[in-house]
């Protein structure tokens, strides 16, 4: 949104902005949305300054806990139901309680959620609760075969649940190949294809993964894989899996070129076809939203720095309503008006 050193009037931004923060008692991020028992539950990362200094790892993202935020409507205001999980409280993590997601399944609800392990490596874990707000108990490991960061959990219409995943760069993605981490690995270079997030099934207690995940590969127009280079439509973090009028659309972040772009697919496991941007960037490096239907109509909900100025590790989730072409296509969402 800005170049370096500029001047930026944030609340002049405020005011051009098409959404206001959800709630401003707390910085929150990541946002996970979902319907349960006619109400809208959001999942957010809540973000604090934990007092570490950036860089490129991300550690200056030093979330401890888990609030979650539920919403009569997507229009309506929203209600803080406090703690739902610490990371005190999460046997095998140590730090960095990234961006979660969660859903129900047979009256209980399942919140997957990234950490990093005291080994430093990141790995998913899941917490279970008896309502939607929690409070969550963790299982006491992370889930066999999880590795990185920005888990969703989709349930498709069959009753069959996957878990997408992954992130490259703080997310340590680029560390794996075919599920084996080694330092030896980076990112690939230009010319290659980009890594695609992971996917898996999940078992029936929505506990552990009933297969090794597997790549979620997105084509360009020509059905070639999109390159490592192609930074403005290759999947660099934060999945997301949503059904409309019978496709799978995932949607996922750019990463270091701010977009909110998407992909579509027959297959949950692909591969998908790039379609083209949902929201363009927002204030602070990093975007990631979800997508929900509510009473017929869709929302984006999304996050960005304002209400802190800029900071991009303090950001604030928002939502705003998400449109659909007669074909299918999402209409690109600009966040603050010219
Ligand atoms: O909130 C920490 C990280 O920032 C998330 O895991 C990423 O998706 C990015 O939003």
């Amino acid at each position: 949104m800005s170049t370096e050193n500029e001047v930026v009037d944030y609340k002049a931004l405020a005011a051009r902005a098409i959404s206001q923060p959800l709630v401003t008692h707390i910085y929150t991020a990541d946002p996970s949305a979902h319907v349960f028992n006619g109400k809208v539950y959001i999942y957010p990362s809540h973000d604090i300054d934990a007092g570490i200094p950036f860089n490129d790892n991300g550690d200056h993202f030093g979330m401890e806990d888990y609030h979650v935020l539920r919403m009569d409507s997507p229009e309506g205001k929203a209600e803080d139901c406090g703690v739902a999980l610490h990371v005190k409280d999460v046997p095998w993590a140590e730090r960095q309680m990234w961006a979660p997601d969660a859903i129900t399944k047979d009256g209980k609800y399942y919140l997957y959620f990234p950490a990093r392990a005291r080994d430093g490596l990141f790995k998913i874990g899941v917490a279970i609760g008896d309502q939607p707000e929690g409070p969550f108990v963790a299982e006491p490991e992370p889930i066999a075969g999880s590795y990185s960061i920005d888990p969703a959990v989709f349930g498709d219409d069959d009753g069959e649940f996957y878990l997408y995943f992954g992130g490259i760069w703080g997310g340590q993605l680029q560390k794996y190949r075919d599920n084996t981490y080694s330092e030896i690995h980076e990112e690939p270079t230009a010319d290659q294809p980009a890594l695609g997030a992971r996917v898996a099934r999940l078992s029936a207690d929505m506990k552990s993964f009933v297969e090794a995940s597997r790549e979620v590969v997105i084509l360009d127009e020509q059905g070639q894989p999109l390159l490592a280079g192609d930074n403005s439509r290759r999947y660099f973090e934060g999945p997301w899996m949503h059904k409309y009028q019978g496709k799978y659309y995932l949607s996922y972040s750019t990463g270091d070129t701010h977009f909110l772009c998407y992909a579509t697919s027959d297959n949950p496991y692909g591969p998908f076809t790039y379609q083209g941007q949902i929201l363009t960037p927002v204030v602070g490096w990093t975007t990631h939203h979800s997508i929900c239907e509510f009473e017929g109509k869709w929302y984006l909900f999304y996050h960005d720095s304002v209400l802190s100025e800029g900071v991009t590790h303090l950001r604030s989730v928002k939502v705003t309503e998400l449109h659909y072409e007669a074909d299918g296509k999402i209409k690109t969402i600009h966040p603050y008006r010219d």
